[in-house]
């Protein structure tokens, strides 16, 4: 067994509040979250198992170092020696950002900016703009392709568009292509685009995409992306693009990412799913089940989490393929955290923040778009057997989450479902 964990304080201290307001035996399976063995680091970052998961998780936000990292490279960019970092602009005294027109699909711009023409920006002139323009906001960092988010953290930075602006595009602006450091090897480029709309406006109240240099009030590390990485909030993770570099912006109407050439959808945003953290996976006949988990609000919002166990060999039927005739039960979605985790000091978050109330410090709606909500619940015992048991949240819109997509590079669109054995 090892110590508590302080970052599965916060989950715990919730969903036991929870519990014992039902009076139920659930105490035991939350404790034993703080009684998981975490293993070493690594590869378990890009497919965590449960007492990882549960760590990332355990606290409302994610400490670096516990985020995964999705980083690609030969080398990975972040784990250069620190001369080196130094030499290509990957700290934040070298750090250089040009933006320039497309020479393929131009734009006319009056003010490029380029590091030959000594009007290139740095970081004091970042800081400079923060000044004027800083902002911060919550948002879960999910890849695409990984079932399991990245992470939850707070973002700081300046507008893209703040940038865009100052190089005086004329005519012909339709996209911003952007791209970061790739150790000078063409093949190696990560690039990712964005309609220019899209840049210039913040569409349905979502935040400004922006130039992040700050991860949870602390300098954004190397390994988040730092000195500087672009954050699209209502994306997967490619869009947000680190060790930024280069904006080249363009005529040229399509997107142009990285991702695409995987055959990713990379034009839609984030989905809503559920999942659990703590679920038995073997169970007494006659004792509840005490769940507890998170959700990812995506573009759709979440209004409710939902549990179904039916008997493994249940025929399912034929024309209710999205599973609307499971026996679903719902869960609570858990208040927002008094102590918010991260790196913050007193677990308190700085205002102002994006979607709160800055006199209070508390979030204006609940759960938050775009972040993660955590939630717990009890189903009802079950007789001795073997179940299928499923998750799935519910959007705004009364949409059961993930909806289907015809392709699977879409993000998460597979209902967590595993078997439970009550014996
Ligand atoms: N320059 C660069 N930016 C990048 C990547 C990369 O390989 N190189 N990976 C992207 C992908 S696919 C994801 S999911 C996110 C992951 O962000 P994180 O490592 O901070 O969790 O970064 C994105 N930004
Ligand atoms: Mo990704």
């Amino acid at each position: 067994m090892r110590e508590s964990n302080p970052f599965l304080e916060e989950h715990v201290r919730l969903s036991r509040r929870y519990f014992m307001k039902l009076g139920v035996a659930g105490l035991a399976a939350t404790n034993a979250l703080t009684h998981w063995a975490i293993p070493a680091r690594g590869e378990g970052k890009l497919f965590p198992n449960e007492a990882e998961k549960a760590e990332r998780f355990g606290s409302y936000l994610t400490p670096d170092k516990l985020f995964g990292d999705v980083s690609r490279g030969e080398p990975v960019p972040h784990e250069l020696p620190d001369e080196k970092k130094q030499e290509v602009g990957m700290t934040r005294d070298s750090w250089k950002l040009e933006v320039i027109p497309d020479p393929d699909h131009p734009v006319r711009l009056r003010n490029p900016m380029t590091k030959e023409n000594g009007n290139a920006i740095d970081f004091p002139q970042l800081m400079a703009l923060a000044e004027k323009h800083a902002v911060r906001f919550p948002k879960m960092m999910t890849c695409l392709n990984l079932g399991c988010p990245l992470g939850m953290g707070i973002w700081e930075g300046i507008p893209l568009r703040e940038v865009v602006w100052m190089a005086e595009p004329r005519e012909d602006l339709r996209r911003v292509f952007y791209y970061g450091y790739h150790n000078d090897d063409e093949k190696q480029i990560f690039r990712s685009s964005l309609p220019v709309g899209r840049v210039l406006e913040d569409y349905f109240g979502l935040p400004p995409v922006i130039l992040c240099y700050k991860f949870n009030g602390e300098w954004l590390s190397s390994e988040r992306g730092g000195p500087v990485r672009v954050v699209v909030p209502e994306h997967y993770g490619f869009k947000s693009v680190k060790w930024l570099s280069h904006l080249v912006l363009t005529n040229y109407p399509h997107s142009n990412d990285t991702y695409a050439e995987q055959g990713n959808d990379v034009d839609s945003p984030m989905k809503t799913f559920a999942a659990t953290l703590s679920a038995p996976r073997q169970i007494k006949a006659g004792t509840e089940l005490a769940l507890t988990g998170f959700a990812q609000c995506g573009i759709g919002g979440l209004s409710k989490v939902q549990v179904s166990v039916e008997p493994a060999d249940y025929q399912r039927p034929k024309d209710d393929p999205y599973l609307t005739t499971a026996p679903w039960v719902d869960m609570e979605i858990l208040p927002p955290p008094e102590n918010w985790g991260g790196e913050f000091a007193d677990g308190k978050l700085p205002m102002p923040m994006l979607g709160f109330d800055s006199e209070t410090g508390k979030p204006l709606k609940w759960p938050m778009r775009l972040c993660a909500a955590h939630w717990a619940g009890v189903h009802p015992a079950l007789a001795p057997g073997k179940y299928t048991f499923r998750c799935r949240a519910i959007d705004e819109y009364g949409n059961a989450q993930p909806l289907p997509r015809p392709l699977r590079k879409s993000g998460s669109i597979t209902p967590e479902q595993f078997t439970l054995e009550v014996t």
